[in-house]
Order: structure tokens, then C-alpha cells, then sequence
């Protein structure tokens, strides 16, 4: 499956087309909406969130709600662009780069003449495509019962109790079959932050206002989890097939994120080998499992079916009221950043994307090994595995 995406992030609209999606899959518009609206959710989002209704507007790919395997194309309105047009196009060069965007790199290399054409297309909008594109992903796989879930660790220097999450999330972790799992999840949908610790929360939103004042943005960590999905998705067989990191590299091409870590991630160097890797047993109902999962699911490239847990770390926004030290791009003069509107923290909403960006990958592995072309036929080869596996 291939996609892109276009548009500016005060353009007319955005765009997507969806090259290889398979045929008989019944969208349904409403949640692919309700995906768009999650994105845009998280205390500390900017004023745009206020102007903004992100939905879908299918043009191709679709007939009575079920893809035809043909490509699938959409768009989505920026409702600003008639607030912002006039000045988009009047407006004077902007030539004070952001430290820690695209702005100076992005204007040297495509010879600009103004950090205008660079931010707009740098802008973290673009990820409402990729939120409508991992939609469909997540459709498909709720037919597999495959469930994605994300939750933050941490914003700014407030971190959450880790004890909350390590008895929640397990092996068969599966909201659609636990009621303790939905229960889970609705915390964390319904909470401001998407923090499965509400004390927690209650001293991020506190810190986000503090920083806001101060004229101040702020990052942050969170994990990103699919359950439910087979062994033997992605391959070892040659460098380019491995599962991780193909994920790993769509995790990182979110706007602000930094660091990207499988299981215990960036902990595994402190752990000794027989205490890190996750022991095999076998049990006729379960099958192969473990009794931990700090490889996060994926060993040699591959799944292990175990989930997927990954931790995710994304800086703070550089858009910052109070300015950076920068230099004019033409008369090298000292000059402090360019600001407009801009988010104080997007933390939760790069956790959305996560979820999309995972269930994308995901689903390319897994037509990789189940057939591309009907959801049915892909359905068969995937029963006929699982029966194999029941079997060994
Ligand atoms: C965003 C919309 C835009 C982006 C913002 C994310 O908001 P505004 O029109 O206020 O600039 O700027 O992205 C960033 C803050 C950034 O630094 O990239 C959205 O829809 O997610």
C-alpha cells in the first residue's frame, strides 16, 4: 500500500491518495471523522483547533461505502484559508528562522525567499492526512480484532506513576472483549491530557498553563500500543523488511518527534540478558507467550504476538512567544524568531498520529503476508494461518 499527502497548513486544503488499499472494506465516514477530531484534541493546542472541524471528503476509491480497490483519494478543508489568504499573499518574507524547525535548513535547500513556503508545508497539520489514512487502516483491522491505543508518559518534567499501566497493559490486552480494558481506555479518552494518571494530568495542565504564560512550549513522552496481531508480520530476511524499523522510521517523520524506543527502548542497555529477553512458554489455549514484553513485540523484525509497545518522545514546539536567538537569513543581522499562533503543547495529538502512523505500517505487513487485494481472501489466508498456528 502507498500513500501521499498535500497541502499547505493555510492552503485551501489538504490531500490524500491511498494507492493498493483493498476492495470490500465497508468505510464508514463517521469515524474516520471521529479519528480527525481526537487529533485535534489536548490541552495546550493552539487557537486554530478553535477555527478548525477537520472531516474527509472521499472523491475516488469508494462505491456504496466499500473501496473498489481502486486508488482512494480525499481531501480535507482548512476552514482558515479564507482568514488567511489576503495575507498569505501580501505578507512581507519572513527571514528570522525558528531554531528547531525546518525554517533555515528548508530555505537554503530549496533556495526560498521566504520561510513562509517552508512552514507551511512543515507544519504538523500535515498529520490530519495522515490521521485519515491510518482511519482506514484502523477499519480494516478491527475486522482482526487488532486494537491501537496511546497514553502519555510524560510532559515537561511531570511524569505519570508507571505502577497505573503495568496492570493494565497485557498480553490480551483487547477492550473489544475486556470490560476492564474498555474502562481503561475511556480514562484516557476522556482525560484532558490522554494521561492514564489523573493526578498526574492535573499537574500537566497546571505546568502547560505556567508555560504558556511564560511565552514557553513544552514536549513530552508517550507509548503507542497495537494488540492482537499475529506472529511472523515483517521478516529478518533482508534489512529492508524489518518491521521495527519500518515503524521506527514512520514514527519519527511526526513533526517533533525525537526518539523512538521498542519495549524497554532506551533501558535495554542497563539490563542484563537474562533479565531482559522475554522467556518463552507454551500454553494449548495461548499458545507461544511470554510473561513480558520488553522487546515490544517484534524480535529478529518480525511480531512475536506480543503487542506492540512503543515509547515515543517528541520536543517541545519551536514556535515560542518568547523568541530565540536567531540571525536574518539576508543581512545576518541577530534577530529573535519568528512567531505567529501557534501550539503551547501537542503532545496528546502527536499520539493520535502515532496510532495512525502504526496502524499504516501494520497493515502494509500484514498485506504482505496475507494478500492485497480483497478484504475477504485476505480474511481466508489470515484464518488459514491462525489454524496453522493452532496446529504446530
Ligand atoms: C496544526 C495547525 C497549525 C500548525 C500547528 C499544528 O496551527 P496554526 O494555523 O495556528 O499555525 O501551525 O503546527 C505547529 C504548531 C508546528 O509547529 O508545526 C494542526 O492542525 O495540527
Amino acid at each position: 500500500m502507498r500513500f501521499l499527502t498535500a497541502g499547505e497548513s493555510h492552503g485551501e486544503a489538504l490531500s490524500g491518495i491511498i494507492e493498493g488499499f483493498p476492495s470490500g472494506v465497508n468505510i464508514d465516514i463517521d469515524y474516520i471523522n471521529t479519528e480527525l477530531a481526537r487529533r485535534q484534541m489536548g490541552y495546550g493546542r493552539g487557537q486554530r483547533m478553535s477555527i478548525e472541524k477537520d472531516e474527509i471528503n472521499i472523491i475516488s476509491g469508494l462505491r456504496k461505502s466499500k473501496t473498489t480497490g481502486s486508488p482512494i483519494s480525499f481531501i480535507i478543508s482548512n476552514l482558515d484559508w479564507k482568514n488567511q489568504k489576503e495575507k498569505l499573499e501580501t505578507e512581507q518574507d519572513i527571514l528570522n528562522p525558528r531554531p528547531g524547525h525546518a525554517d533555515l535548513p528548508g530555505f537554503l535547500k530549496y533556495r526560498q525567499e521566504s520561510v513562509r513556503n517552508v512552514l507551511e508545508r512543515s507544519s504538523a497539520r500535515e498529520t490530519a492526512v495522515r490521521v485519515a489514512i491510518g482511519a482506514f487502516a484502523k477499519i480494516f483491522f478491527k475486522q482482526f480484532s487488532v486494537f491501537f491505543l496511546s497514553f502519555i508518559l510524560q510532559i515537561g518534567n511531570v511524569k505519570i506513576d508507571e505502577q497505573i499501566i503495568e496492570s493494565c497493559i497485557k498480553r490480551n490486552f483487547n477492550p473489544y472483549k475486556n470490560k476492564k480494558d474498555w474502562d481503561f481506555v475511556s480514562m484516557i479518552e476522556n482525560s484532558l491530557l490522554r494521561c492514564p494518571d489523573q493526578g498526574a494530568n492535573s499537574k500537566m495542565v497546571k505546568l502547560i498553563k505556567k508555560t504558556s504564560l511564560e511565552g514557553d512550549t513544552l514536549g513530552g513522552t508517550f507509548r503507542v500500543i497495537a494488540t492482537g496481531l499475529p506472529p511472523g508480520l515483517g521478516s529478518y530476511a533482508h534489512w529492508d523488511r524489518k518491521l521495527d524499523a519500518k515503524i521506527a522510521s514512520s514514527l519519527m517523520s511526526i513533526p517533533s518527534v525525537k526518539s523512538v524506543g521498542f519495549g524497554k527502548g532506551f533501558f535495554s542497555s542497563g539490563i542484563k540478558g537474562t533479565d531482559y529477553h522475554d522467556e518463552i512458554f507454551f500454553d494449548k489455549n495461548l499458545g507461544f507467550y511470554r510473561k513480558t514484553n520488553n522487546a515490544g513485540g517484534i524480535e529478529g523484525g518480525m511480531t512475536n504476538g506480543e503487542p506492540i509497545d512503543v515509547t515515543v518522545t517528541a520536543k517541545p514546539i519551536p514556535t515560542t512567544m518568547k523568541g530565540l536567538n536567531t540571525v536574518n537569513i539576508i543581512t545576518k543581522k541577530k534577530s529573535l524568531s519568528f512567531k505567529e499562533r501557534a501550539d503551547v503543547c501537542a503532545v496528546p495529538s502527536a499520539a493520535i498520529v502515532s496510532e495512525s502512523v502504526l496502524a499504516i505500517e501494520l497493515l502494509d505487513s500484514f498485506m504482505d503476508k496475507f494478500g492485497k487485494d480483497n478484504i475477504e481472501e485476505i480474511s481466508q489466508n489470515y484464518e488459514n494461518y491462525i489454524e496453522y498456528l493452532k496446529k504446530i
